[in-house]
């Protein structure tokens, strides 16, 4: 390793040891892992190639990587020798780890996920392409302002991508606008904009180095030749319109997860990424394969949400206009092909085109799309219709367009039935079915735990990493004193780095001894970060009315950024700030309470985090978390969860046992009915003193002095319309923290119950739910075992 760094550091940099930087260390480092991935990623694509086997496409706008070179260092069990060789090289190992910045072209659980899925099919064995956008810019990076957040563009890319490898031949034309004409049956889409995609190649090993595939994500570039008589005519904006126009494609991920953002923008990045990975994969279908009919038996694509829905009528439109089948031919073929999966309930996250754009940048495809339709109602009359007051639903057409559709836990895939396709779900009764989240164990305990993965290790040996349910033999050591004090001590080392973190980022001194309580994720009114706030805010009212009582000290952690144009989050963003100033600076309460908001949450963050939490916030209104992921994270590095009946909480509770699990406020059914009562919040309000209190508290400016009515509207959503039932759950969620708080007092029992968190979270990893996509959805399965017979 050493030697194969110096080699990087001198004819890959061009430098020598003494005269290199930090990022130079990292590229020679990054490159000498990738050097060790290569023959991997070649033997896995010969065999995908030599057995015939199938391959899975996994389409996903989103691809939240984060940083790369502990987790591949690890897959590759080098994770030890790459840190022995920087050291021996005279270098700071953990400083060269932390110069790499964070992939961070997804906005959350939905791109983390298909980071998670893509280590799994890896380490799996199943021969698979991650497909998705090269983002030049990834998630916006977070400031706060006085409080307030403050975005500025990310810039990942300004530095070498030392992991990935440039396709130049690989390119494809993407249309976009025209028109389409008709000739004797025949349809010719004639384009007024042409965009080329290139691909850029990053290889992805499983545990172990036993297989390897590709995460495949395409960059946007214009298709001529740079316009030089403009440029000679001295007109140097002209010269370079067509290129900075293309390239806007894949400048920028959008920031938000839940609207229907940038319109006409996003349409085409949708449409460019969906078609470019078609047309690829038709390519490589092609080049060994002539019967088209037969592509189903070889070809799976996932759908991640309906953001490349889009995929059902390009393919139908490849099918028919390019091969020239008939259309209710190519739609089986396609429909066999494809799987969407379902991320979210929520109505304003369901996309929607508007019929005059989609005919404007897609005119062929709202054609086909109309077809489409039709074909559907002539089979089921009385199905609802794709094209409804104008807009084409994107999730009518993906559930029409796949064999199958999934929810991604136990409890949404029901509501799945039962709201958003409950038309659908009785005209196709098996369509619909659940495959439960899960995380990889690789990097969210291996890499990002290690006291606790290493005791771990010398108490079951290493054969839980690459099959998690084997942690249910420490549920054996549940009442074994001496292996609970390690397991302390191992969360205790991960909390005391976190404080040291928390004093370097945000300047607030904190206690390791306290309770760390910790709720990161994305800022939404339905993940109830506001319930949190005044929670603490209540907590902090208690305290002072009697300071000497018998207290647990806690901490309580708030990390997640807001939609930029989300006003409502922004809002409970600066209020969180707000209340931290002023607790932080309360001497009455001291260490028995602090707040603490470090900017900028992302995959590093919540890997420092994770390992050093003693209780898991997941406490959205019920109903409207589809699964959560981090959830899971904590509870398998032995943290606790206070939680709603709510997504995979469902889960994890059955499987943690519900002892070890603080459970509060309304389920997915009462939330419903209470909806419906007349001035609920206020009366919910109006019965609980404490409730009423904090709110007073934050209307007459407590938190504000500088502007007294900062929150009033805010506060005055929450009388009349709190859609999201934080005032209802208040009250149960106080008194769930009270009896946290007693069974905080108890070390070993909290230890006890930890545990049994970690030895039971097994079943969450994602290498289980890809066995379930593979299985139900995709009839797919490695190579080396023949295929399916493995995962069957
Ligand atoms: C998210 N959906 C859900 O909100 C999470 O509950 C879930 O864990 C993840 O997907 C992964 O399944 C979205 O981000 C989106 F975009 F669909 F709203």
């Amino acid at each position: 390793m050493k030697d194969e760094i110096l080699h990087h550091i001198r004819y890959s940099l061009g430098k020598d040891a003494e005269h290199s930087s930090v990022y130079d260390w990292r590229i020679a480092l990054s490159l000498a892992l990738r050097d060790r991935m290569v023959d991997h990623w070649y033997r896995s694509t010969r065999e995908t190639y030599a057995s015939n086997a199938k391959r899975v496409y996994y389409l996903s706008l989103e691809f939240l990587m984060g940083r790369l070179v502990e987790d591949m260092a690890a897959n590759l069990g080098l994770d030890r020798e790459a840190r022995h060789a920087i050291e021996a090289l005279g270098q700071d190992y953990e400083e060269i780890v932390h110069d790499e910045p964070d992939a961070a072209l997804g906005n959350g659980g939905l791109g983390r996920l298909a980071a998670c899925f893509m280590d799994s099919l890896a380490t799996l064995g199943i021969p698979a392409y991650g497909y998705g956008i090269r983002y030049e810019h990834g998630l916006f990076e977070q400031k706060f302002s006085d409080g307030k957040q403050v975005e500025t563009a990310e810039t990942w890319l300004t530095q070498r991508h030392a992991w990935e490898f440039e396709r130049p031949e690989v390119k494809y034309r993407i249309q976009f606008g025209g028109h389409v004409e008709h000739h004797e049956g025949k349809a010719r889409w004639i384009s007024s904009e042409t965009v080329l995609a290139t691909a850029y190649d990053t290889p992805v090993i499983g545990w172990k180095g036993t297989w390897g595939n590709t995460l495949r994500l395409w960059s946007a570039k214009a298709p001529g030749a740079f316009d030089l008589e403009s440029f000679n005519r001295g007109d140097y904006l002209a010269a370079g319109r067509s290129e900075a126009l293309a390239r806007t494609i894949s400048r920028v991920l959008y920031p938000d997860d839940t609207t229907d953002a940038g319109k006409q923008l996003r349409l085409k990045q949708e449409y460019f990424f969906t078609a470019a990975s078609l047309m690829d994969l038709m390519r490589r279908y092609l080049s060994d394969h002539d019967d088209l009919r037969a592509l189903p038996d070889h070809v799976a694509i996932q759908l991640n949400d309906t953001h490349p829905a889009i995929a059902g009528p390009e393919l139908v439109r490849q099918l028919v206009d390019v091969h020239g089948l008939e259309m209710p031919e190519a739609i089986e073929i396609v429909r066999n092909c494809l799987g969407y999966t379902n991320h979210t309930l929520l109505p304003e996250a369901l996309e929607k085109w508007h019929v005059g754009l989609m005919a404007y940048v897609l005119p062929r495809h709202l054609e086909i799309i109309r077809a489409i339709d039709h074909d559907h109602r002539e089979r089921h009359p009385g199905s609802p219709r794709i094209i409804e007051h104008d807009h084409v639903q994107m999730g009518e057409l993906a559930f029409i367009m796949a064999h199958k559709v999934n929810g991604v836990s136990a409890l949404h895939s029901e509501l799945v039935k039962e709201t958003v396709f409950e038309d659908l779900h009785k005209i196709h009764p098996t369509r619909i079915i659940n495959q439960t989240n899960g995380i990889t164990p690789r990097r969210w305990l291996y890499t990002c735990n290690q006291p606790l993965s290493d005791l771990i290790t010398r108490e079951i040996g290493d054969g839980w990493v690459a099959d998690l349910e084997q942690l249910k033999a420490l549920n054996e050591k549940s009442g074994d004193k001496a292996f609970l004090a390690e397991f302390q001590a191992a969360k205790r080392a991960n909390k005391v780095q976190l404080a040291q973190w928390i004093r370097q980022t945000c300047g607030t001194e904190v206690n390791p001894d306290a309770m760390f309580d910790v709720q990161i994720k994305r800022i939404h009114e339905y993940k109830r970060q506001l319930m949190n706030i005044l929670e603490t805010v209540a907590l902090w009212n208690e305290i002072r009315d009697n300071p000497g009582g018998d207290w647990t000290p806690r901490v309580k952690i708030f990390g997640g950024k807001a939609a930029p144009g989300y006003h409502v989050a922004k809002q409970i963003i600066h209020l969180i700030n707000d209340v931290a100033t002023r607790i932080n600076n309360d001497p009455v309460t001291g260490d028995l309470l602090k707040v603490v908001y470090p900017p900028n949450y992302n995959v590093t963050m919540a890997e420092n985090l994770i390992p050093a939490a003693d209780l898991s916030e997941q406490i959205s209104t019920a109903g409207k978390e589809a699964s959560g992921t981090g959830n899971m994270k904590f509870a398998l590095n032995g943290a606790l969860t206070i939680g709603t009946l709510d997504g995979a909480n469902v889960e994890i509770r059955e499987h943690v046992g519900a002892e070890n699990f603080f459970l509060f406020g309304l389920t997915a059914q009462e939330v419903q009915e209470r909806r419906l009562q007349h001035g609920f919040a206020r009366a919910a309000i109006e019965a609980s003193p404490r409730l009423s209190r904090v709110l007073g508290q934050i209307v007459d400016g407590v938190f504000c002095p500088d502007e007294v009515t900062r929150y009033h509207e805010l506060v005055g959503n929450l009388y009349d319309h709190d859609y999201f039932l934080v005032t209802c759950d208040f009250d149960s969620y106080f008194d769930a923290q009270r009896r946290v708080d007693v069974a905080y007092r108890s070390k070993t029992g909290w230890a006890a119950m930890a545990l049994k968190n970690t030895a039971n979270m097994g079943w969450f990893s994602s290498d289980r739910t890809i066995q379930g996509y593979a299985r139900d959805i995709w009839h797919a399965g490695p190579v080396n075992t023949g295929g399916m017979e493995k995962i069957a």
